[in-house]
Order: C-alpha cells, then structure tokens, then sequence
C-alpha cells in the first residue's frame, strides 16, 4: 500500500502497559501496510542509555526490528540519548534533528517539534545544555541507579517549571515555522512534542503550505498518514 506513517509522543513506559500493548498491535496492523514509518521522538517517556536493562525495551526492539518495512527516528526531548545501539536493535535508522523529505510530490520536513517552541527560553536554555556531547558522555558513564534518580530529578523540575508557563509559551512560535520551511522550501511540515493534534493550513512565502501535529498516545492512538492524495491525521482506539 503507498502511504507513509508517523508517529510521536507515545511516551512509552512500564507503568502505562495498555499504551505499549496499543504500540504493538499498531506495529502488527498499521505498520504492515504501509511503506516506511517515521518515530518523530518521545517513543520513550525518558531515556538514560542503550545499556539500561528494562524489559520493555527488549519488548520494543523485538517488535520494531520484526517489521519488513524502513524505520526512521528522530530524537524527542525526552529520548534524545537513545543510541546508535538500540536503534540497531530496532532495525531502525537514526535520523538528524531536521529532514526534509520528498515523498508523492511534496516536500516535506520532518522534526520532533520542541526547536520550534522558541517562547520558552526556559526550555531552551536546558536544551541547549543537556545536548553538549561532553555532557551526554559524562552522564553515561554515571551508574544507572544515579542516572535514573537524575532523569527523576529533570522530570520533577520540568513538571513544575511548566505549571507556570502559559499554554502559548509551550506552543510553536508562527515565526519560527515559517522560517524553518522557508529554508528547506517545504509545503508541509509534520512534528510531534506539542500534544496539540491538528493539521493548520499557512503560508509560507505566499505559497500554501501546511503543518500536521501528531498527538500524543496518552488517551488514544494518533498517526499521519501521507499519500498520493496528501495529508490525513488519524486517532484510534489502542
Ligand atoms: O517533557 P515535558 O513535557 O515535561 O516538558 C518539556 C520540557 N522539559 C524537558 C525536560 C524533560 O522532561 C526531562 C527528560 C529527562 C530524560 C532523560 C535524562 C537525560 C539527562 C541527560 C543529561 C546530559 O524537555 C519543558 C518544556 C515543555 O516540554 C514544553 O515544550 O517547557 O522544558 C522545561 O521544563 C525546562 C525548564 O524550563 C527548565 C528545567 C529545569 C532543569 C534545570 C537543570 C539544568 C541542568 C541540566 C544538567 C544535567
Ligand atoms: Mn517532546
């Protein structure tokens, strides 16, 4: 069948096993019948290293690397540390923070969606930190118990720092958008990371343009599905 798929945001974890039991069967069914899937981040709630011996990501790495189909990811905010390891037990391929791809005759930029946030310097200025390569290096060497009481702490701080944010603070910024499509000259720009699931129709250049967001898997299932005929958001049960 030519259609491509997306997905974002599942935030998968041992504590919400009705959400992963959801990713499986959408992997047996969905994935099958498509042509290639894209992971636009955040498969993971968190991610502190492709050493970390938790069942579920054996569970998820079996079922990804059954597939027959390609498997791109690009890196959320919560998984940005999963590793060329894992992703070969995944069968899947790693993809940079921007890709532009031409598929049934759009162009079409895929990201995870938080750079385009760019009202919450909060948020930023932590990026900007946390994806220093010495950094990264350091906090892999650390024992795994302490790197899990680390991502606990950041997921503490973030849960709170965002009480205080206003919902347009954590949404993305029409500037930085049209900025980022304008430089890779794309009509449609799909990303995940706001949990807002919509598909808005601009302009970029004077030209129309369009710009999907992929839900998060918190209630239901959510996936873009592109094709000759364009662009379809889709929620289903898990
Ligand atoms: O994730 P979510 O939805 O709660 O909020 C995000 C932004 N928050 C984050 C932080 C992640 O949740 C933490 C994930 C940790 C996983 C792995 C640990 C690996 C550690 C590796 C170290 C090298 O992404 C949130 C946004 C929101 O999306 C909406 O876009 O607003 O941003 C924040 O909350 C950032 C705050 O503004 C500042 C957080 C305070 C932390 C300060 C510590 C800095 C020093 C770090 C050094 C290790
Ligand atoms: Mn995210």
């Amino acid at each position: 069948m030519s259609r491509t798929l997306f997905i974002a945001d599942l935030h998968l974890c041992q504590q919400e096993p009705a959400i992963t039991a959801g990713f499986l069967r959408f992997l047996q069914r969905e994935a099958t019948e498509c042509e290639a899937l894209y992971i636009l981040g955040d498969l993971f709630e968190s991610w502190i290293g492709d050493d970390d011996p938790n069942p579920l990501h054996q569970q998820v790495a079996e079922a990804l690397s059954a597939l027959t189909i390609p498997i791109w990811f690009i890196h959320g905010n919560r998984d940005f540390l999963l590793g060329k390891k894992f992703a070969a037990r995944c069968g899947m391929q790693l993809l940079p923070e921007e890709q532009l791809l031409e598929l049934y005759g759009h162009r079409v930029l895929i990201m995870h969606g938080d750079t385009l946030c760019t009202d919450d310097a909060g948020y930023l200025r932590f990026r900007e930190k946390v994806h220093q390569p010495w950094l990264q290096r350091l906090f892999l060497m650390l024992p795994l118990r302490l790197r899990q009481k680390i991502a606990v702490r950041l997921r503490n701080d973030s849960q709170q720092a965002n009480q205080t944010k206003s919902q347009q603070i954590m949404d993305v910024n029409p500037q930085a958008v049209e900025a980022v499509m304008q430089r890779y000259q794309a009509s449609l720009l799909i990303h995940g990371h706001t949990h807002r699931p919509a598909i808005h129709r601009l302009s970029v250049g004077q030209q129309p343009a369009e710009r999907a967001v992929l839900g998060a898997w918190h209630q239901e299932g959510s996936m873009i599905q592109l094709d000759a005929d364009g662009v379809n958001l889709i929620a289903f049960p898990w």
